[in-house]
């Protein structure tokens, strides 16, 4: 193992193979400050970043932040920001090291530094790509007024743990201080995703107002809803998550140690609503899709692609498949998920312009890349939050139309059961849920109300009346995957074949 690390200092002694920024990063201001800096924010909003920064847009750099691990600001502060991305695809893999982030952020330690860079005015752009929980989302969708962290956020509002805290404690400051607001682009796949955390940031807001400590002051909620933008943007890029081995052969092709660079392919897209009043990169240039309304496009995202990934994941794990690769190569499932498009697809909008034959069509090239061995157990994380928007809106609107969501419904007891089959036939922990623990206390029940309860908790369906139906399918498919895992259930839906059973 080298000693020497990527860093400003030795990024220039890299292979020629290796794309390096072809910018002086020394010169460049930071404009954005984004909250959640995983793998994902880092293989897909900074490329295109670094992109407008190489092409001249010096004004855009990023600060990136932490909301509670500090593990990426130790592998990223001690190279300067730089890291790896790794495209990988069935030509082969490119290296291109990017240079977009600045500085990063460790909230927890620091929550008076982030709220520091969302007050500079230079920050004009939030970016947010924090998962589905980090909203904190009630069953039914609103604010979840009782979760902790909310409470203490209302309490310590200079020292905020939650998104929603730090956004409206530095959307006030802002206000006192005259800076005009950023404007807020939520990158998580959530249906109409800006207009969601829009809702819920005013919500938040509302708490805050209604605090004896603030009376006096104007209502923050108002000033939300009337004056900051948030766009909704549909975001996609595959990356999984970087294991050890992709530490030591990246460190090796570099010739010096990269501590966490990222993987992904080459397929990218990012769709976005046009409405920055605080300015924004000219990302059009670099294949950014500018639009006034991106909900087609972050429907067919979310039930096509996310919906057969979660599709994937759960029932590659019940038939023993580590890999989506893997998973989609198995001609059971191939055939599953080919059907699990022909119900979802008419439930997009007709009027749209979608290609949805090209769109499936790529993604089962996507789906097939061996170079990325996406694990269906990161996929499988955090269902409960996942489900309702991949799965269960497009299953109600099939009902509505008076159809049987057969295949849809089958994610769903798939879901259920991989959850089930932890610490049996899968490994404890394999992958977790928020309710996780929830699902354990509900003990033993008969197959209808145990699916009845989950869809109580995960609040799928809640107060629609296609509920009961959906429970009575998913009920019927999770008594043949207890009959003998997923091939009796796929057999059911007259899918036959033998699938590899864990
Ligand atoms: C995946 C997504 O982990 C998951 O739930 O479905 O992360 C997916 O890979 C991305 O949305 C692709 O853009």
């Amino acid at each position: 193992m080298t000693s020497r690390r990527l860093s400003n200092a030795t990024v220039q002694s890299l292979p020629a193979s290796v794309a390096i920024p072809a910018y002086d990063r020394a010169v460049i201001a930071p404009g954005i400050v984004h909250l959640g800096v995983g793998a994902f924010h880092r293989a897909h909003q900074a490329a295109y970043v670094d992109d407008c920064l190489a092409a001249g847009e010096t004004g855009w750099g990023i600060v990136g932040v932490s909301l509670r691990s500090p593990d990426t600001r130790y592998a990223l502060a001690p190279q300067d920001g730089l890291y790896t991305l790794a495209v990988r695809g069935s030509e082969g893999e490119s290296l291109r090291v990017i240079g977009s982030i600045q500085s990063m952020l460790v909230a927890p330690e620091d929550p008076g530094a982030v709220l520091a860079a969302l007050t500079d005015p230079c920050t004009r752009i939030v970016t947010l790509t924090i998962t589905e929980k980090a909203y904190l989302r009630a069953a039914d969708g609103s604010l979840d007024e009782s979760h902790p962290e909310i409470a203490h956020d209302l309490g310590n509002p200079r020292s905020p743990k939650t998104a929603h805290g730090f956004l409206a404690e530095a959307l006030a400051r802002r206000r006192a201080a005259g800076t005009p607001p950023f404007t807020v682009l939520c990158c998580d796949n959530l249906p109409a995703n800006g207009a969601t955390l829009h809702r819920l940031l005013i919500a938040f807001a509302k708490l805050r107002d209604a605090r004896p400590a603030a009376s006096g002051e104007a209502a923050l909620a108002d000033h939300i809803a009337n004056n900051v933008a948030f766009p909704s943007s549909m975001v996609d890029r595959i990356v999984p998550a970087t294991t050890d081995a992709d530490r030591a052969r990246i460190t090796d092709e570099l010739g010096i140690e990269d501590a966490w660079p990222v993987m992904t392919e080459p397929f990218r897209q990012w769709v976005i609503e046009d409405r920055f009043p605080a300015g924004r990169p000219a990302w059009e240039k670099f294949g950014v899709t500018m639009v006034e309304d991106v909900s087609p496009f972050e429907d067919m995202k979310l039930r096509l692609l996310n919906g057969a990934h979660s599709g994937i994941a759960y029932l590659g794990l019940l038939g023993g498949h580590a890999t989506v690769d893997r998973a989609f190569a198995d001609p059971t499932i191939r055939e599953f998920v080919d059907r699990l498009w022909v119900e979802a697809i008419p439930t997009l909008p007709g009027d749209a312009g979608l290609d949805t034959s090209a769109y499936t069509a790529e993604l089962a090239e996507r789906f097939s890349n061996t170079a990325l061995a996406h694990r269906t157990a990161q996929i499988a994380n955090d269902g409960s939050q996942k489900l309702p928007q991949r799965i269960v809106a497009s299953a109600i609107e099939r009902i509505q139309a008076g159809l049987v969501p057969e295949h849809l419904t089958l994610v769903i007891a798939a879901w259920i059961a991989a959850c089930e089959a932890r610490g049996n036939s899968l490994p404890e922990a394999h992958f977790t849920d928020p309710l996780d623990k929830a699902l354990a206390a509900l003990g033993e029940r008969r197959t209808l109300e145990r699916v009845a309860a989950v869809f109580d908790l995960a609040g799928f369906a809640k107060d629609r009346p296609e509920r009961q139906a959906l429970i009575e399918l998913v009920a019927a498919h999770r008594v043949h995957i207890r009959q003998g895992g997923i091939a009796p259930a796929l057999a059911a839906l007259g899918i036959p074949g033998p699938t590899r059973q864990v």
